[in-house]
């Protein structure tokens, strides 16, 4: 007797061009190449939104060939592992923030030196001309492919549950999380705090169990990850900008037929610029937002932080761990640091 599974008959519908029809229910054909992506982020940030977005485009503009399978929220693990799935083909794509894939690239952190943007103008210049590159050739190095428009994470801003965060003084022994990310260790170090690296996935249980006082993250970033829930005063600081590298496997992405790369890569790099635009429309009603949930906010004094990164030698030991090309191209963007 031969038994049927669901399998079996599927299979058998496999060579006919039209959707079988089992028990009134229509069978989508599985897509030929399906291609895994994980994040960090809350599936409400618009780089979720935006990135399902470029899925479906990929999916219509493939005729359901490829489908793109998010992950989000750190559903596969936190960024660390993700890293190292993106390294080893157990996913095709992440997202990582520069903070994190310097981890592995150092001078991919070269966007995150403290206070070096002063506006988004400087930024996308920077990152979609010579700086993004030089950046992109060295992930390439590490056999990770870099698309080409970076997302925006944004400006980080710090919180506290303590008292307000005003001048650099206030950083003293403060209990600050920060990303897994040697810059950002170096340069809270600098300003005397005592900076603790976590993983995304764990700050808001650091901040709620008071493992740590403080965190910093973009506006958007505290608004959908709730973290206002936890923090009591927000100060306005913008000490680094920080986006989002989109990356793939090198061997998975090389392994693509040319048609496809050229669809996938315009869909998420399209969507990448219209991410951008979604977080520059948050900032506009961001704070307000977080304001009416009981995040109070204050102006820094961005001198005072300045003044004394420069005072420790931040600056120039950066300079020399980026080197002199990197830097040059950094300066050439935003003008003289140090
Ligand atoms: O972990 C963070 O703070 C975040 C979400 O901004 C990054 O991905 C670096």
């Amino acid at each position: 007797m031969t038994v049927f599974t669901r399998r079996t008959i599927l299979r058998s519908f496999a060579a006919t061009s039209a959707l079988p029809v089992l028990g009134g229910a229509m069978i989508a054909r599985a897509a030929e190449i399906e291609l895994k992506y994980g994040n960090n982020l809350p599936l409400s940030h618009p780089l979720n939104i935006r990135a399902q977005e470029a899925a479906d485009r990929v999916a219509k503009e493939t005729n359901g060939r490829v489908e793109i399978k998010i992950f989000p929220n750190n559903q596969l693990g936190g960024d660390t592992d993700m890293l190292s799935q993106v390294r080893n083909g157990g996913i095709t794509f992440f997202t990582p923030s520069a903070l994190v894939i310097a981890t592995l690239v150092p001078v991919a952190a070269i966007n995150a030196v403290g206070f070096a943007f002063s506006d988004y103008d400087q930024v996308w210049k920077a990152m979609d001309g010579g700086v993004g590159a030089h950046v992109r050739q060295a992930i390439e190095k590490v056999n990770l492919y870099a698309f080409e428009k970076m997302w925006d994470n944004g400006f980080r801003q710090m919180t506290t549950s303590g008292k307000p965060i005003e001048t650099a003084k206030d950083m003293a022994g403060l209990k600050i999380r920060v990303p897994v990310s040697p810059l950002s260790i170096a340069m809270f170090k600098s300003l005397d705090a005592a900076p603790a690296s976590l993983q995304f996935s764990e700050v808001y249980s650091a901040l709620q169990t008071k493992v740590v006082d403080a965190q910093e993250n973009p506006l958007p970033i505290i608004q959908v990850a709730k973290l206002f829930e936890v923090q009591k005063s927000c100060a306005v600081s913008n000490h680094i900008w920080d986006g989002f590298w989109f990356i793939a496997n090198g061997r998975a992405w090389r392994g693509l037929p040319a048609d496809i790369q050229k669809i996938v890569a315009s869909a998420i790099n399209d969507a990448g610029v219209a991410q951008r635009g979604d977080i520059k429309k948050l900032n506009e009603t961001v704070q307000t937002d977080l304001q009416s949930k009981g995040l109070a906010f204050n102006k820094t004094d961005p001198d005072s932080f300045r003044a004394k990164l420069r005072e420790s030698g931040f600056y120039k030991e950066w300079q020399e761990r980026f080197g002199a090309e990197a830097w040059g191209l950094l300066e050439g963007a935003v003008g003289k640091l140090a």
